[in-house]
């Protein structure tokens, strides 16, 4: 049975956390995590927010909704094989404000899959932590993620400030808001703006940006 995502979201509506689960690790035993991240939870996701949005669920619906996706996106991490380390480290953050987190863990869960040692710091994560917990784990790669377009200046803002720190850690950044929004001043000597999973799988393989513009 080929799963729609419509079909998920509806069943994450249910709270059925069991029936949910047994979906997504039946749907691992044919695509990978990056589809089911991809093509499949995303877009569920995205048809509770417009469900919300258009009044048709509740509030509550839309949380018990989002609690289940985090299950079993955490539950689909402990089916990922191990792989060889890297010897590289990423840290992963969504900045302070941002509540959204689940596009953020799918990206630390990426990251792991591609061997590296990740620091999942979750999101609304306070500047001054950040880079003091940055110092301390001295990270290559800082990934952060905005689902909202008013977040933009505090994502340019912990870019610049950890594009200032000695080690010079790489910046990517990512998420909704970023992919929707003119972001070609984000743009900038050590600052990568990626547009989903895709680019990120892209560039984690091959170190280059993916080829095509995407605002
Ligand atoms: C769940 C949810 C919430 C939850 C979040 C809880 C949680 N655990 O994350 C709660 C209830 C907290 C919430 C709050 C709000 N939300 Co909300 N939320 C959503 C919802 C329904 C799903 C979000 C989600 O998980 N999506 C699935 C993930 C996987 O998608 P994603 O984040 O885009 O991530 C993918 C890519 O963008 C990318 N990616 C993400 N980050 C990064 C980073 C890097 C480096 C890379 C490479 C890639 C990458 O990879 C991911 C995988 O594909 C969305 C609908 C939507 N379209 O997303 C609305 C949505 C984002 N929310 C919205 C709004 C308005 C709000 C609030 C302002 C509502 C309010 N009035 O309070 C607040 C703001 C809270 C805040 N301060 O941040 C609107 C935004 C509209 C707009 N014009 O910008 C949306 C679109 C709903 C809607 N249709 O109206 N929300």
């Amino acid at each position: 049975m080929t799963i729609q995502a419509k079909d998920l979201a509806e069943i994450f509506l249910t709270g059925d956390d069991e029936k949910a689960l047994e979906i997504v690790l039946g749907y691992l035993e044919n695509h990978s995590h990056d589809e089911l991240y991809h093509d499949l939870l995303t877009p569920a996701m995205y048809l509770i927010g417009d469900w919300w949005q258009e009044n048709r669920i509740s509030v509550a619906d839309e949380h018990l909704a989002t609690a289940i996706c985090d299950f079993v996106v955490s539950a689909a991490e402990l089916k990922r094989k191990p792989k060889n380390g890297i010897q590289r480290k990423a840290m992963v953050l969504g900045p302070e404000g941002e509540d959204h987190y689940i596009g953020l863990k799918m990206v630390s869960s990426l990251f792991k899959e591609h061997g590296w040692e990740v620091q999942y710091m979750g999101p609304n994560l306070p500047l001054e932590p950040a880079i003091e917990s940055a110092l301390r784990f001295r990270p290559d790669v800082i990934a952060m993620s905005a689902a909202l377009a008013y977040r933009l200046p505090a994502l340019k803002a912990y870019s610049e400030a950890f594009r200032a720190l000695e080690f010079n850690p790489t910046i990517l950044i990512g998420g909704r808001a970023v992919s929707t929004a003119d972001i070609s001043k984000m743009r900038s000597e050590g600052i990568l703006v990626v547009k989903d999973l895709l680019q990120l799988k892209e560039w984690l393989q091959t170190g280059k940006e993916a080829e095509h513009e995407f605002n």
